[in-house]
């Protein structure tokens, strides 16, 4: 089983993405299980490239990528990407889109292939913070995640893929009063239950974590 995981460059004001800082570090127990780690710019057109061309190279059996949220507490197993760009700040080449298609063809939205569930369920289990998130916003990483389904829609059906939200890293807070952040051996931890999860689990599970509003 192979596994291709993403992460995104630093953007805004941030000099680290935790999200990159933790696939670095990611390491797996399972010796069958091949990780294949890359690091997406972010930049809407040129992420959505690389990651076409690492799936065409890599020929992964699940793609799982990664973003930071920052101001989120807990990892945010995204459930749906929508068709829809609005960006609150330019992207890393400078490009700021407004209510703009992703893909004119593509339908409104594609969900998550992972089994969201199972994966909060075990994250929960081993005392990580975690919940299915129904937004992955309008930025980059909803750019991705919607490019990813499409993508697996149109040319590569075998393949599963779904994104995952992480916070902010402690040294990224110093100085933003109340803002949650996570532990890079926490993230690094979430990472490692994710790819099993993703990789052993065949049908996803119900639990009980919808949203009232
Ligand atoms: N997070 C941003 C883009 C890159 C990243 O790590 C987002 O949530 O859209």
């Amino acid at each position: 089983m192979k596994v291709l995981i993403t992460g995104f460059d630093p953007f805004g004001n941030e000099h680290i993405n935790p999200s990159y800082q933790a696939v670095q570090l990611l390491e797996l127990e399972k010796k069958e299980i091949e990780l294949v780690k890359k690091e997406l710019p972010t930049v809407f057109a040129r992420s959505i490239k690389v990651l076409d061309r690492t799936i065409k190279e890599v020929k992964p059996d699940i793609v799982i990528a990664t973003g930071q949220a920052g101001g989120r507490y807990d990892i945010s197993v995204e459930r749906v990407a929508i068709n829809l760009i609005d960006a609150g700040i330019p992207d890393n080449d400078g490009d700021q889109p407004l209510d703009e298609k992703i893909f004119k063809d593509g339908e409104n939205a594609y969900f998550s292939s992972l089994p969201i569930k199972a994966i909060v369920k075990k994250l929960r289990e081993k005392k990580i913070p975690a919940s299915v998130s129904n937004s992955a916003g309008t930025y980059v990483c909803n750019n991705l995640f919607y490019a990813m389904l499409y993508l697996i829609d149109r040319k590569y059906p075998d393949i599963k893929g779904g994104f995952v939200h992480v916070p902010y890293l402690p040294e990224q807070v110093l100085t933003k009063r109340n803002t949650p952040c996570m532990s890079l051996n926490d993230i690094v931890t979430a990472l490692q239950i994710i790819v099993a999860t993703a990789c052993t689990t065949k049908k996803d599970i119900l639990l009980i974590d919808g949203k009232i509003c």
